[in-house]
């Protein structure tokens, strides 16, 4: 018989809100009396039902797991280290598995940096504070108004919706969201128009004499220049460009005045080379309603989840970016948690590259693009088969996520490092140690949860973490350009995760392009093309198209370039058109 017991244990999910979960009766559910508030998302309710791979396979045939370890050994001793490289994705959280950088590290492997999700904005951040600390969503809680800015939180944060009742919500965003049908204020602006609208909302700010220059001097003493600089855009031309009317603007401001306002950002705003200025744009805005260091006030972003931790792994290498990776540089090309020949930008770049590779070796849960190209699989066990641990970007808590259930499928990353360092002789410590190292940097709270130390909740209370305690603002930026191609937008599904689990399949756009439902259509940008169905959303914009993440072939759309700061991925850079079949 299975022996089952009730655990607690945590989502391994790449996603705001980083639930703690209990397996019982062999199912999944939230703790209650948590921030889940007792329900979990569609992707968790159905994690069970996802077929994961069992069998390692070599060359397309299945080996026994002795061969595959064999194989891999052999592998990684026939290539020389410096043409090996380590790709790892965002498909598990859990702080362990990083544990496969410690062997690939210490044995002389490249790993990457650069960014393909969040980047550009945290990069906007810390040029502005100083430091990128999230605002807890605690403090967004007791918020009079919240500005939901280019996030989806049915989608993606489903458990902040209940802390958005009875506030006064405002949704900056260019699709009809359902938060923005909820919302007292929607300014449906055209994609990448953010820059232009926070900088017009610092410069009405400022001419409607709404700023409190004892907080601004003290804190942000240049925001005379600021003021300076927001007056180079040109108000009609720049508000017809943008897709918004001085109505909405004088709204907008009307609504925050003198509330405590938090201005909840997702990565919507940032997939743009100009990612981080809009970012540093929109802090800028917060700075001048005077918005840091305050109860119930101040900016969301997704924060940084290691933020006071300190890694015990080994990972001084060379890196090379993640976003337009020259695989073919690498003879052997150790991929784990990632599907880059669907998530990366440019798939086609990403597939010509990846194809001269000798030793492709892909390590996870499902079967996808890549583990259709990959030489050697090798099969991941899931979040309830294996010890973890794992903090949030949105709260402060560390969730221990222990081993609940056996299985012989799969291997932890931890066993994989554990036999690749004992055959190339690599110190490593026990698992138990890691998993102890971790918590030394947590406390235990008042209700019994670890919470990472130094975590403030109301960050910026004395002052930015710049090297004069002063805001810095951005003193530049490229101005919109609009032209008539068509908007890629690119976010998140409902069912999936990115390209985990249940993955769209259609191209949404507004009934009024004059394209028939389910008709074919072929969709081109300067890169490639992608034929998909065609689907209606009147919730969008007549001048965009929208396709999800983790849509086959959307990434044949999308540019390789990096934002011009934070070295991340540019999904919606690039416009398109839709070319008759
Ligand atoms: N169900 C589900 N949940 C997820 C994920 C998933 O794949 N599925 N992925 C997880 C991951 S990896 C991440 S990073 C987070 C991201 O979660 P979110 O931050 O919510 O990101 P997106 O869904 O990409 O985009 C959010 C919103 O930005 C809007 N947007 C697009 N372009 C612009 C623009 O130029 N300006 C403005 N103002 N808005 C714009 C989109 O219309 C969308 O409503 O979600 C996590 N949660
Ligand atoms: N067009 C477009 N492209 C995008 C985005 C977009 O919005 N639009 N979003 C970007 C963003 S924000 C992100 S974060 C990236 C995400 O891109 P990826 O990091 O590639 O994430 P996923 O598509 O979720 O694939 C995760 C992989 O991890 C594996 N996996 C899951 N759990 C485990 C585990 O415990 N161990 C191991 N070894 N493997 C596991 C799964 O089987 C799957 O193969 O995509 C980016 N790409
Ligand atoms: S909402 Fe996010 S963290 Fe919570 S169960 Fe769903 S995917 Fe996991
Ligand atoms: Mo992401």
């Amino acid at each position: 018989m299975n022996y089952e017991m009730n655990k607690f244990t945590a989502c391994p999910l790449d996603c705001y809100d980083s639930c703690e979960i209990i397996y019982k009766d062999s199912k999944i559910k939230a703790v209650k009396n948590r921030h889940t508030k007792g329900f979990l998302c569609s992707k968790l309710n159905k994690y069970l039902d996802n077929e994961i791979i069992t069998k390692p396979r070599y060359l397309g045939k299945e080996i026994s797991k002795e061969e595959l370890l064999l194989k891999l050994k052999e592998i990684i001793s026939t290539t020389l280290n410096n043409r090996t490289l380590y790709y790892k994705g965002s498909g598990n959280f859990g702080l362990m598995q990083e544990i496969t950088e410690h062997f690939f590290s210490s044995y002389g492997a490249t790993l990457t940096d650069g960014n393909l999700c969040d980047g550009a904005g945290e990069f906007g951040i810390i040029e502005g504070r100083g430091s990128n600390k999230n605002l807890s969503i605690s403090e967004v809680e007791k918020s009079d108004v919240i500005i939901v800015w280019g996030r989806n939180p049915h989608t993606t944060s489903t458990h902040l919706l209940p802390l958005l009742k009875n506030k006064t919500i405002i949704v900056i965003d260019p699709v009809k969201t359902e938060i923005a049908k909820k919302s007292d204020l929607h300014i449906q602006l055209k994609p990448q128009g953010d820059l232009s609208l926070a900088l017009l909302l610092s410069r009405f700010l400022v001419i409607n004499d709404d700023i409190d220059e004892e907080y601004l001097n003290k804190f942000a003493s240049e925001y005379k220049d600021f003021y300076e600089l927001t007056q180079t855009v040109r108000i009609k031309a720049t508000i017809d460009d943008i897709g918004v009317s001085l109505g909405e603007i004088g709204k907008l401001l009307e609504l925050v005045k003198n509330k405590k306002t938090s201005i909840v950002c997702g990565v919507g705003i940032q997939k743009y080379k100009s990612g981080a200025e809009v970012m540093r744009a929109i802090d800028a805005f917060a700075v001048m309603l005077c918005l840091f260091g305050k109860e119930g006030s101040g900016v969301v972003y997704l924060g940084d989840s290691k933020d006071g931790i300190e890694s015990p792994f080994h990972n001084k290498s060379k890196r090379v970016s993640k976003v337009d990776t020259l695989f073919s540089n690498f003879d052997t090309v150790f991929i784990q948690g990632a599907n880059p020949l669907s998530q990366m930008p440019n798939s086609l770049r990403v597939k010509k590259s990846i194809e001269k590779v000798k030793n492709i070796i892909y390590f996870g849960l499902h079967e996808n693009e890549t583990s259709e190209i990959a030489d050697l699989v090798i099969p991941a066990k899931t979040f309830l088969h294996k010890n973890d641990i794992r903090t949030s970007y949105s709260h402060t808590i560390m969730i221990d996520m222990p081993k609940i259930l056996d299985t012989d499928i799969g291997i932890s990353e931890y066993n994989l490092t554990r036999y690749l360092c004992d055959e190339f002789d690599i110190k490593l410590e026990k698992e138990e140690f890691y998993i102890e190292h971790f918590k030394k940097f947590t406390f235990t709270n008042e209700n019994g949860s670890l919470s990472v130390k130094n975590r403030e909740e109301i960050p910026y209370k004395n002052g930015f973490d710049t090297d004069d305690g002063k805001f810095e603002f951005l003193e530049e930026y490229d101005k919109f350009i609009s032209d008539n191609k068509l908007y890629l937008i690119t976010s998140k599904s409902k069912n999936s995760l990115n390209s985990q689990f249940k993955r769209d399949k259609y191209v949404y756009l507004n009934s009024s392009l004059g394209y028939e439902e389910d008709e074919e259509i072929t969709i081109s940008s300067s890169v490639g093309k992608v034929t998909l169905k065609v689907k209606y959303n009147n919730d969008l914009r007549d001048d965009c198209i929208l396709i999800y993440s983790g849509t086959k072939g959307v990434n044949n759309l999308t540019s390789s370039q990096h934002s011009f700061d934070g070295k991340n991925a540019i999904y919606q850079e690039l416009r398109v058109e839709i070319i008759n079949n």
